[in-house]
């Protein structure tokens, strides 16, 4: 296994549209097990292929207090969104350091292949079904900062940039 490393905001690669996974072979099987571990060490509950620089429809999640119950979609596509929707505070490893809130369904079903190739039905709701949605977002190349005003996300972009200079240094 290797830690991959996690492209940040305003990184142009964020915005690539994700390509579809042909067969889970050994090679994503691999990448599975790299975004894995670098979610966890990373200390997120999520992680979408394309902030590895990995342009393909592959996410993982663990949303579980314990860290042990790992989530595998390849080939996401949503089935199902319930009518109701709320406004969620989110973060994301790509935008270190800010939180904002984004409206997101409460309620979520996705069909998608497992880590095994095997295809699946995943009804989620609450964190999960946030989570499942912000990574969806990252596979069509959008970072939640887009979903907020230009003048916050302008600012967001100017912090990121001032930290990426400095860190540099
Ligand atoms: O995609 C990512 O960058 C991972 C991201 C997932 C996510 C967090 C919160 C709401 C939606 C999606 C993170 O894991 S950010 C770090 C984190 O662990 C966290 C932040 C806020 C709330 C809960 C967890
Ligand atoms: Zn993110």
């Amino acid at each position: 296994m290797a830690l991959l490393s996690i492209l940040c905001y305003p990184d142009p690669r964020l915005h690539t549209v994700a390509k579809p996974v042909a067969v889970v072979d050994s090679r994503i099987k691999r990448l599975i097990a790299d975004m894995l571990q670098t979610m966890y060490e990373a200390k997120g509950i999520g992680l979408a292929a394309t902030q590895v620089d990995e342009h393909v429809r592959l996410i993982v999640i663990d949303v579980s207090e314990e860290r042990d119950q790992p989530l595998v979609l390849v080939n996401p596509q949503l089935v199902w969104t319930s009518q109701e929707t709320h406004i969620n505070e989110e973060g994301c490893l790509s935008v270190p350091g800010i939180y904002d809130g984004v409206e997101r369904f409460d309620a979520v079903t996705v069909s998608a292949q497992d880590g095994e190739g095997k295809s699946r039905l995943v009804q989620a709701e609450d964190l999960l079904a946030v989570c499942i949605q912000h990574e969806m977002d990252h596979l069509m190349g959008k970072v939640f900062v887009e979903y907020l005003s230009p003048l916050k996300r302008n600012r967001i972009k100017k912090k990121m940039l001032k930290a990426q200079r400095e860190e540099q240094r």
